[in-house]
C-alpha cells in the first residue's frame, strides 16, 4: 500500500493536527491501496496562514515574468512526470489509462500558456481631461480556496492553480476525499519547481469537515469550487464571515444535437464517446443525444452496435476503453437513474447491469447503457446522472431540437453536428449554454473559456477570462494639476 501521511504546508510536510490517515479505495477492485493523511479545521486554518503570510513574502513582490519562470519549470516537471501521474490518476478515480495519459499529457500546457498570459498581461489608461491621469490595474485576488472533485482531479487542479499563480494568488488546495493522492504528488512537483513556502498549500480531507472549514474562512478571498451545486449552495450559506468572490463550476445535462444533414458515422463517433468517456462522469458530456427523427433508427442503432465494442475492465490496462465508476456510492447512484429509467418507460436498448464476473468483482463497473425513445421531462433526462447513460431523445424540427435542448436548469455544454453552415450559427446562438461545440465534441484548451449558464455555474474556467477571475481591477486617478478641485 502507498504511503502519503503528510500534508504539504508552507513548504513543509507534516502530520496533521486534528485530521487523521484514510485508506483509500482502489474503485477497480474497491480496495485500499494508499493511506492519505487528511486534514481538520485546524489544518486548514495554518495552511491559510501560511498561504496569507505568502502573499506578503518574496512572491508578492515577485515581477510577473519570475512568476512566469516558476510556472514554466513547473510545467517541464509536470510534462517530465506525466506518465507517472497519469498512471496513479488511474488508481485513485478509475478513468481508463488511455485517456488519463492523454488527459494528463496535456496539463502542462496550462502552466505554460498562463506563464505567458501573466508576462503580457497589462492595464489601461482612461482619457478623461488634461487635469488627470487615470489608469487600471490588475491585482491579485489573495488567498484562494481551491476545492476539487474526483472525476479529473489533476485536470481541475490545472485549471484553477495556473491561472491563480499566473495571477500572483496563494492557494490551498483540498482535493476530493475520494481522490487525494495525485494532489500530494503535484505538491512534490510545486516543490521541486522552487515556490516560495505557503504559495501552494495542499489539505486533502472530508468536504464536510475540510472543505468546509475552508470555503468559510475569513482569510480566504476567493473560493474556486468544482462539484455538485447543492454543495455550492452549502459553501454560499457557510461563508458569510467575509465578502469572498466566488467561482462555480458545477452540473450539466449538455444536449447533443444530431440533425439529419449531419456526417453521421462522425457524430455518432463523437457522441458515443461523449456518452461513455470518464466512464459517464463529466459535466461537460453529451447527456442528452437529440436526433432527427428521419436518422433516428439509424443513430440509436449506431449506439447499440458501439456500445458492444466498448472493453470494460481493469483501468490500468491500457487497451481497455471504460474503467469503473470513480466510487460505490457514485455507482449505486448511477443504477438508481437506470432503474427510474425503465421505470419511466424510456427503452433500454444495451447495458443497464453492473458487471462483477471475474477480475471485475469487487470493482464498481457498470457496462456503458443506452435508452433510447426518453423524454425530455423523464428524470434521466433532466438530473446529471454522472455515468455511463447515454439518453437519446427524437426531435421533428430545428426549432423542436433547440427548446428541447434549452429546457434545462443546467447550461453548461451543447453540441451540434450539421453540414448547414447556415444552421450552425442559427442554432449555437439560440442555444443556452456556456460551450456550443460544432462537427466536434469536448474540444477543451488552455485558451478556450469553459463554464456554464443558469444552474451550471459562476464564472469561467480556462482562457483570459479564468485569469480575471483571479485579479482585482484597481483605478488610479491621479491629478496633474496643483489646484483642487
Ligand atoms: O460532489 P461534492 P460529490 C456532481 C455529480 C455527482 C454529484 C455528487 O452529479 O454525482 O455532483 O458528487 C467538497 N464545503 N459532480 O458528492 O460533494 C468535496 O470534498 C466545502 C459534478 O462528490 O460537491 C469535494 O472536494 N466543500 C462535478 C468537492 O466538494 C465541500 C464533479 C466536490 O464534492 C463540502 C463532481 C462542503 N460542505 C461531482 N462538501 C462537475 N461539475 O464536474 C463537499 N465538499
Amino acid at each position: 500500500m502507498l504511503s502519503y501521511e503528510k500534508l504539504f504546508i508552507d513548504g513543509a510536510w507534516v502530520a496533521p493536527l486534528d485530521g487523521s490517515i484514510e485508506e483509500t479505495i482502489n474503485p477497480a477492485t474497491g480496495k485500499p491501496w494508499a493511506k492519505v493523511a487528511f486534514g481538520g479545521a485546524r489544518d486548514i486554518d495554518k495552511a491559510v496562514e501560511a498561504a496569507k503570510r505568502a502573499l506578503s513574502g518574496p512572491w508578492g513582490k515577485m515581477t510577473a515574468i519570475e512568476r512566469g519562470t516558476l510556472l514554466r519549470r513547473l510545467a517541464d516537471l509536470y510534462q517530465a512526470n506525466a506518465n507517472a501521474l497519469a498512471e496513479l490518476e488511474t488508481k485513485d478515480s478509475g478513468r481508463a489509462l488511455r485517456e488519463s495519459r492523454m488527459d494528463v499529457g496535456s496539463h502542462h500546457q496550462w502552466y505554460r500558456w498562463f506563464a505567458s498570459v501573466a508576462e503580457t498581461r497589462r492595464g489601461n489608461t482612461i482619457p478623461i481631461d488634461d487635469t488627470v491621469h487615470a489608469y487600471t490595474s490588475e491585482v491579485p485576488v489573495g488567498v484562494v480556496g481551491a476545492i476539487t472533485p474526483w472525476n479529473v482531479p489533476l485536470m481541475i487542479t490545472a485549471w484553477k492553480l495556473a491561472p491563480a499563480l499566473a495571477a500572483g494568488c496563494t492557494i490551498v488546495l483540498k482535493p476530493a476525499e475520494q481522490t487525494p493522492v495525485t494532489s500530494l504528488e503535484f505538491a512534490r512537483l510545486v516543490e521541486e519547481a522552487g515556490f516560495p513556502p505557503g504559495v501552494v498549500n495542499v489539505v486533502p480531507g472530508i468536504g464536510s469537515i475540510a472543505g468546509a472549514a475552508l470555503s468559510s474562512h475569513r482569510d480566504v478571498d476567493k473560493v474556486s469550487f468544482t462539484g455538485e451545486g447543492q454543495t455550492a449552495k452549502t459553501i454560499l450559506q457557510n461563508s458569510t464571515g467575509n465578502m469572498k468572490r466566488f467561482s462555480f463550476e458545477l452540473g450539466g445535462k449538455a444536449p447533443h444535437i444530431i440533425f439529419e444533414d449531419a456526417d453521421l458515422e462522425q457524430a455518432i463517433n463523437a457522441a458515443t464517446n461523449s456518452s461513455w468517456a470518464l466512464c459517464g462522469q463529466s459535466c461537460a458530456l453529451g447527456a442528452r443525444v437529440l436526433v432527427q427523427r428521419s436518422v433516428y433508427e439509424r443513430v440509436v442503432e449506431g449506439f447499440a452496435e458501439r456500445a458492444k465494442q466498448v472493453k470494460v475492465g481493469n483501468p490500468s490496462d491500457p487497451s481497455i476503453h471504460m474503467g469503473p465508476q470513480a466510487h460505490g456510492e457514485q455507482l449505486s447512484k448511477t443504477l438508481s437513474y437506470i432503474q427510474s429509467g425503465v421505470d419511466e418507460g424510456a427503452r433500454l436498448v444495451s447495458g443497464g447491469k453492473c458487471l462483477t464476473e471475474g477480475d471485475l468483482a469487487g470493482g464498481f463497473f457498470i457496462e456503458p447503457t443506452v435508452f433510447a425513445d426518453v423524454s425530455n421531462n423523464m428524470k434521466i433526462a433532466r438530473e446529471e446522472i454522472f455515468g455511463p447513460v447515454a439518453c437519446l431523445i427524437p426531435f421533428e424540427t430545428e426549432d423542436e431540437a433547440i427548446a428541447i435542448a434549452n429546457d434545462s436548469e443546467f447550461g453548461l455544454a451543447s453540441g451540434l453536428w450539421t453540414r448547414d453552415m447556415g444552421r450552425a450559427h442559427r442554432v449555437s446562438s439560440q442555444i443556452k449554454a456556456g460551450m456550443v461545440w460544432v462537427n466536434t465534441y469536448r474540444y477543451i484548451r488552455w485558451s478556450t473559456p469553459y463554464g456554464g449558464m443558469k444552474a451550471s455555474g459562476w464564472g469561467r474556467e480556462n482562457g483570459l477570462e479564468a485569469m480575471s477571475q483571479y485579479l482585482e481591477v484597481k483605478t488610479t486617478i491621479m491629478s496633474t494639476t496643483s489646484r483642487f478641485p
